[in-house]
């Protein structure tokens, strides 16, 4: 902990006895994907990522003071308006991990409602806007204990504190697109929390487009922490992370100059490297179902036949994403429409797009 002091909150300077905040926070696509990491929460690489909009999770925190000192936190958790025990867990470890920086949380007592916008178990993670929304509503929280703490601390610390509920979720706060992991060429960037991408977006990726197919809504047979894990000696790691930190560099320049063809070829490669690293684990896994693989073909062949700049990115599931510039919306719908929805299950997809990161909400 030692090195991030100046997250620890130390001045209280309003009481606030007892009180609800809410907000919203979206969820995020890797384009340079983060995958393997250290103690506490630490990427092994950069990673940057789209912010999205619509899919994002809705966090309501009532709190109110407890009336003795208790060593212990105090929660209940509705999850959809359902009381949901199973998922105190996470929340719990959560608090255990933020405690240190934000000790306040073990003064009140708290009821938790959360909701998804995005179907609950659609292979879509919900750990990223989850847990950036309850940091969201912890700083917010932070905030009336001592209002006169400066925004950019504000949304730095709820990034650090994001990612210590799941690593991912410290890219959600901010957007349209986020940098988290210590970039040589990017002096503000950390390993403890995102950063905006402080260049200029060029025109082509303003309201880039995000379609996200639900290839196979089951559970995952392995998990992101599992899979994180297995990159500790794996033969290829070393390269891997390598590889990812020049991606990154490149990829900054890309969004500035606008060209989309190397965008492209990065994003695509960052996927299918994403899910090697997986096949060339011990124990190896695949992610990808047979639909992933026959989308990706069609991908490639609307491409070459039409001259779109459509393409795919993939998360740690089976799920596609599709990504494509806003002056193709509608004919990428049709052409989703016509030779996709076929390999979706139950033919659904959400169509998203970037986004501007956590805010509160009435
Ligand atoms: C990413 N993924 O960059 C990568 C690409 C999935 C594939 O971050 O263990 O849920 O909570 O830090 O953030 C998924 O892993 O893992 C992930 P934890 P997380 O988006």
């Amino acid at each position: 902990m030692g090195e991030y002091r100046q997250f620890i909150f130390e001045k209280q300077t309003a009481i606030v006895d007892k009180g609800t905040i809410s907000c919203a926070a979206p969820s995020n696509i890797a384009l340079v994907k983060y995958w393997g990491k250290r103690p506490v929460q630490l990427p092994e690489n950069p990673s940057i990522s789209f912010t999205l909009d619509t899919c994002h999770t809705k966090t309501t925190l009532h709190y109110q003071k407890r009336t003795a000192q208790a060593d212990t936190f105090e929660f209940e958790l509705f999850f959809e308006g359902v009381l949901k025990p199973t998922f105190k867990p996470k929340v719990q470890n959560f608090f255990e991990r933020i405690v240190d920086y934000v000790p306040f949380i073990k003064e009140y007592s708290f009821v938790i409602e959360t909701e998804n916008t995005f179907p609950h178990s659609s292979g879509i993670a919900s750990s990223a806007s989850g847990m950036s929304a309850l940091a969201f509503c912890v700083m917010e929280l932070e905030q009336r204990l001592c209002p006169a703490t400066p925004a950019s601390y504000r949304i730095q610390k709820t990034s650090f504190l994001a990612r210590l509920g799941s690593g991912s979720a410290c890219r959600s706060i901010e957007g349209p697109v986020t940098i988290w992991g210590a970039h040589p060429q990017i002096p503000e960037s950390s390993d403890a929390y995102a950063v905006p991408f402080s260049g200029e977006l060029h025109a082509n990726f303003k309201q880039y487009q995000d379609t996200i197919l639900l290839i196979d809504k089951g559970e995952k047979q392995v998990s992101s922490s599992v899979g994180h894990d297995l990159m500790h000696g794996h033969p290829f790691a070393k390269e891997r992370f390598k590889q990812a930190t020049q991606n990154l560099g490149k990829l900054t320049e890309i969004l500035t100059s606008g060209d989309v063809d190397a965008f492209i070829t990065i994003v695509e490669s960052e996927a299918l490297t994403l899910h090697a690293m997986m096949m060339t684990s011990l124990p190896y896994f695949i992610l990808m179902k047979p639909h992933t693989l026959s989308v990706i073909q069609k991908v490639w062949q609307y491409r070459q036949e039409t001259g779109s700049k459509l393409c795919f990115t993939l998360d740690a599931g089976a799920n596609v994403h599709l990504l494509y510039p806003a002056n193709e919306k509608e004919s990428v719908k049709e052409f989703i429409v016509a030779e996709l929805v076929a390999y979706c299950q139950k033919g659904q997809y959400i169509c998203d797009e970037i986004g501007f990161g956590a805010k509160m909400i009435e």
